[in-house]
């Protein structure tokens, strides 16, 4: 397995004969945007406690001090403009004859960046749902007017994320296991690989005979299960793997790209 070093790296060649490329990313790829990553030195889970705050027990306990918190990273993230390593993913997208993005992330940063087709495991900051009524809204007030805010319909309204112990949507599980089990590259990015169950979509991808490549600060466990592994900041080490010269952000002809269902993914 290469690690460590772009030059000898088969990625850029593998895409280019590649016709179904998947991207997973995690809270490391928006790290140089200025969005605090999760497990990291100065990650969320340092200063709060995962159970206290991104699960549906803490909202029904204090449904305040939940939303304070969201508003407080909607404030944050608001400041923050993709980086390199998202208008590279953004690029190789344009680049790939079928192309999905699975992201972990919230912070609604690939989007921003350009990218199109792309799966939010674990929903969108943005988004708000009426607890009662479902109803899933876009909200970008910057700090939010009040806390906890609420539906016309006067029920509370949550963050439209899922939180530990909630089940991700159906339709984003079953895009991305199909997406994994019929891609000929995946590239991960930027995530620590511990939480269920995105972190097995790369090991599935690898069953299935997809060339698997690691990006990240630091090893995963998923680094001795990858064909690549590349050590070091996304925003750094993407534009190179790609082969892509830092500064030409958007100029690419955009391809089709839908990834037809292979079949219900039975292993959820
Ligand atoms: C579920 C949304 C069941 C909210 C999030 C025991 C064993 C196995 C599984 C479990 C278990 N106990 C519980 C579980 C299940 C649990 C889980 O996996 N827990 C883990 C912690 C063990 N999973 C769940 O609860 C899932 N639901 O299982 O439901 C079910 C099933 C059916 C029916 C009913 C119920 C739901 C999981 C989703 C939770 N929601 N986010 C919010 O954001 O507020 S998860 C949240 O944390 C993020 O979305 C992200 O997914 C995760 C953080 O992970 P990463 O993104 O990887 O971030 P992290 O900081 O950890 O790592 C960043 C990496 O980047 C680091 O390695 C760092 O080195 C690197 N890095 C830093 N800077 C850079 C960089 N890399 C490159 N460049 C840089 N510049």
């Amino acid at each position: 397995m290469l690690t460590d070093r772009s030059e000898g790296s088969e990625l850029h060649q593998r895409l280019e004969q590649a016709r179904r490329v998947v991207v997973l990313t995690g809270a490391g790829v928006s790290a140089e945007s200025g969005v605090p990553t999760f497990r990291g030195a100065d990650g969320l889970w340092q200063e709060y406690r995962a159970e206290d705050l991104a699960t549906p027990e803490a909202f029904r306990r204090n449904p305040e001090l939940v939303w304070e918190w969201y508003d407080w990273r909607r404030q944050l993230i608001a400041k923050c403009q993709p980086n390199m390593a998202h208008h590279a993913i953004a690029l190789l997208e344009r680049q790939s004859p079928e192309f999905l993005l699975l992201t972990q992330n919230v912070d609604g940063l690939h989007r921003l960046a350009g990218s199109v087709q792309i799966v939010e495991l674990h929903g969108n900051i943005w988004c708000v749902r009426c607890i009662e009524e479902g109803k899933i809204t876009e909200n970008l007030d910057v700090p939010l007017p009040s806390i906890p805010p609420r539906c016309e319909c006067g029920a509370l309204l949550r963050p439209d994320v899922v939180w530990f112990g909630e089940a991700l949507p159906a339709d984003a599980l079953q895009m991305a296991f199909a997406a994994a089990e019929s891609c000929d590259v995946f590239l991960v990015v930027g995530t620590s690989a511990v939480v269920q169950p995105a972190a097995s979509l790369p090991m599935i991808a690898r069953q299935r005979g997809a060339y698997v490549v690691e990006v990240n600060l630091e090893p995963t466990p998923l680094t001795p299960l990858a064909h690549e592994a590349h050590h070091g900041k996304a925003g750094d080490l993407l534009p190179r793997l790609l082969d892509f010269p830092v500064g030409t952000s958007g100029n690419f002809a955009i391809r089709n790209s839908q990834f037809e269902m292979s079949s219900p993914n039975p292993g959820v």
